[in-house]
């Protein structure tokens, strides 16, 4: 059954990939499954027809026959239970890949996602630099903590899971816009490699043909 997600049509972050569209490719790439993409301008993302796949107006969402699905968490943790190569299979292990996952959106994503939206919104606010070095405070406790839980491993628990997935593209945000990142040399590096894997970088590519295709058009 062909798979379809959608993504912005021209996305705001030129192409760096770090639209929530992009954890998706990155996991249907992972699993090998083909996908096609339907691309919505903003308008579109709020007309009706959008809006009773997604409530929010938002992008990404999943549609596989029957099945509409958003959040790119529960997409990812979708694709992740059906298909081999990104939960494991022990029982415990596949609980902790899972739990990976919770902490990238809930804990980690964020105080970054805030650091990004005050950037943006309240710049020319008087609380700006209170406000940006109090989240910033909060996402070097969380950096702190996750590079000690990581020490020297390739990845979070084990091998490569949704868990790590989801913690790569949530870092990744920072590294696009801080040098917080560097402070953590074991981090830096784990984002690295998840942006090495083949699987990372075919969905990469796919997206950025997009922005492009729509900056040539
Ligand atoms: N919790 C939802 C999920 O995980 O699926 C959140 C989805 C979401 O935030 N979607 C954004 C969206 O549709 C795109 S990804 N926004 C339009 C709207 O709300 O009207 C967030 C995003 C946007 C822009 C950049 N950027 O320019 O760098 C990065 C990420």
């Amino acid at each position: 059954m062909t798979i379809t997600i959608t993504a912005f049509e021209r996305s705001p972050d030129g192409g760096k990939g770090l639209a929530r569209d992009m954890r998706v490719r990155w996991a249907l790439e992972e699993v090998g499954e083909p996908y096609d993409v339907r691309l919505l301008s903003f308008q579109a993302m709020k007309e009706p027809a959008h809006l009773a796949l997604q409530p929010f107006g938002q992008i990404p969402t999943y549609e596989e026959g029957d099945l509409v699905l958003f959040e790119s968490g529960a997409i990812v943790f979708h694709i992740a239970e059906r298909r081999a190569g990104l939960l494991p299979d022990d029982p415990n292990a596949r609980a902790r890949a899972i739990a990976w996952m919770f902490a990238a959106l809930n804990t980690v994503e964020p105080p970054i996602f805030d650091r990004t939206l005050v950037r943006i919104l309240e710049r020319d606010e008087p609380w700006y630099e209170k406000r940006l070095s109090a989240l910033e405070v909060s996402i070097r406790r969380r950096l702190a903590d996750l590079s000690r839980h990581l020490g020297d491993a390739d990845w979070l628990d084990g091998a490569f899971s949704a868990g790590d997935l989801l913690m790569v593209t949530v870092l990744l945000r920072l590294k696009a816009s801080s040098g917080i990142l560097d402070e953590y040399p074991n981090l830096s590096a784990y984002v690295a490699r998840g942006e090495a894997r083949p699987a990372y970088k075919r969905a990469f590519d796919a997206q950025l043909a997009v922005f492009k295709a729509a900056s040539a058009g």
